[in-house]
């Protein structure tokens, strides 16, 4: 009899998913621009979490480059104490927003700089690196350069309104302009997402691309080239490569080979060239395959601009966690900001948001639930109804739901939701329960049906609500955690047991007062 074949060809083979956000500059902390993509990558990777695949979460800080000496040069520190310092103020503020990375990579890493030298490498060895000078404007804020006809007003960077800065050097280029058909053949499938973002990176593209400086000689700050030791490589062809260094690239490849190249790329327009064109051709001139998908955002914005580290309109994740609790400020970028299109911030839309879905539609469905059971059902928790009306309604939300995570559409997925928690609400109106007769049938089905909905509603919304959703799995008397449940089984109707005891406890969500203009 043969042996069981237990490899990549076995009967069970598990799903993985493997979801990455922008590697962020530790020349500032963190403001909600960076938690917006950090909070969707993390809902996301919850709910494959929920459908049992196999997931890698990863996110960290981009520590290299001249933004980061002179950060480092301006605060009287060495570039290393100002990686570590600002590194730490990343990791602390995703500790704040219960951000479940499975990893959290620096750049500094030996096991990136190793990672970084064995896939340019291979990229020179395969002939697409060559050297050459440079001369050209650079704005230090984006690490990039810009052609004279790209700036405003002849001097200034189109994205941060300040000067760029004439350099000239001696490099190495990546000749990425012997890749175009290879990058079209990638980006012909569905590859970059939303569609208008596939159709710019195409654009780029077919305006002709040029050979590439990826080398520096100005700064020592970087990983050192290896063929070279007058060179570093210039930050963002460091940056990139963490998404090979996190899954093994460099250290273990036969790790490296079940991650990838199944991987999404969550990132911002603004470093959209970089993750559709420069990404997948570095990738393939190394021999790799390039990435599977790649999410582009757009900005948010603050009175019409991109909120940034160097402006003045930076809010921190902890003012609004302050105002709103964790659970309040994930919510809000979930629902309310579509992934894609730029989107104005607004604190009195926060408010409004929180009042109408948290406070009312979902804390008060919690505690109108809890209170009937007390005063009807002596506490305890009855089992719903395997026809209630309620089933149709539960089993089209959790379609809406993961049909939403799926295309990373958020707003879809919670909209859907909370589309089962209204109509709870409206059946709770309709059939009256708080009126019914003290231990009768009646009042026993419905209320099964509601807390039937809340432990759905616990389950679905555990990617936005991290608390929230065990405190409503706790309050209808469950065991563990609803992110431990297992979707599509879990989603089924009629899931709660019944006859458990049922907790009346504080609101979940007290409501908000709305700011005065
Ligand atoms: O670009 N709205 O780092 P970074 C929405 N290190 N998203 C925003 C935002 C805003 N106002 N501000 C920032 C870098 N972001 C590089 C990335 S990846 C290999 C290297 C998001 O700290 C957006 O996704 O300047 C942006 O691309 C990302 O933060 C990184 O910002």
């Amino acid at each position: 009899m043969p042996a069981l074949d237990l490899g990549s060809g076995s009967l069970c083979a598990v799903s993985r998913f493997y979801i990455t956000t922008p590697i962020y500059y530790v020349n500032d902390a963190p403001h909600i621009g960076h938690a917006y993509p950090t909070v969707t990558a993390d809902a996301i990777a919850r709910w494959h979490r929920l459908l049992g695949d196999e997931t890698m979460f990863l996110t960290g800080t981009d520590e290299h480059g001249l933004k980061i000496q002179r950060a480092a040069e301006a605060n009287g520190i060495s570039p290393q104490e100002q990686a570590d310092n600002t590194s730490q103020r990343f990791r602390d503020a995703w500790d704040l927003l219960d951000i479940s990375n499975d990893q959290f990579i620096r750049t500094t890493e030996p096991r990136h700089h190793t990672a970084v030298q064995e896939l340019l490498t291979r990229a020179k060895e395969n002939g697409f690196i060559e050297k050459g000078s440079y001369a050209g404007y650079y704005c230090v804020a984006c690490e990039a350069y810009y052609n004279a006809d790209d700036l405003v007003d002849g001097t200034n960077c189109p994205i941060h309104e300040r000067p760029a800065e004439w350099f000239e050097e001696d490099n190495y280029f990546f000749k990425l302009s012997s890749l175009e058909a290879e990058l079209l053949e990638w980006l012909n499938s569905e590859t970059v997402f939303p569609e208008g973002k596939r159709n710019e990176a195409l654009g780029i593209i077919k305006l002709g691309l040029e050979d590439v400086s990826i080398t520096r000689t100005s700064i020592d700050w970087g990983v050192p080239v290896p063929w070279d030791d007058d060179h570093v490589f210039y930050v963002w062809y460091d940056a990139l490569i963490n998404y090979a260094t996190a899954v093994g690239f460099g250290s273990d490849i036969d790790e490296f080979n079940l991650w990838w190249p199944e991987t999404h790329h969550i990132i911002g327009k603004d470093i959209l060239r970089f993750h559709c064109v420069y990404w997948p051709a570095m990738l393939i001139a190394a021999g790799l395959q390039p990435p599977k998908q790649v999410h582009v955002s757009g900005f948010l914005l603050v009175g019409g601009k991109k909120l940034s580290k160097t402006g003045l309109t930076q809010i921190t994740p902890a003012d609004l966690v302050e105002d709103f609790g964790v659970d309040g400020f994930r919510y809000h970028f979930l629902r309310d900001v579509s992934f894609g299109p730029d989107s104005e911030f607004s604190y009195e839309q926060m408010v409004s948001r929180y009042n109408s879905d948290l406070a009312n539609t979902l804390g008060n469905l919690l505690s109108r639930v809890t209170t009937v059971v007390h005063k009807k059902c002596g506490g305890v928790g009855p089992a719903p109804n395997p026809e209630s009306e309620l089933a149709a309604v539960a089993a089209s939300s959790y379609q809406g739901a993961a049909d939403g995570w799926e295309r990373l559409q958020a707003p879809v997925a919670l909209e859907a939701t909370w589309n089962l928690l209204r109509e709870t609400n409206a059946y709770l109106e309709r059939n009256e329960p708080w009126k019914m007769e003290e231990g009768s049938d009646e009042v026993a089905t419905v209320m099964g049906d509601a807390l039937e909905v809340l432990r759905l509603t616990a389950i679905l919304a555990s990617p936005a609500l991290t608390s929230a959703s065990d405190a409503i799995w706790t309050a209808i008397g469950l065991d563990g955690s609803a992110a431990d449940e297992r979707l599509p089984d879990a989603a089924l109707w009629g899931g709660y047991p019944g006859g458990l005891p049922v907790i009346k406890g504080t609101p979940l969500f007290p409501r908000l007062k709305v700011p005065e203009a």
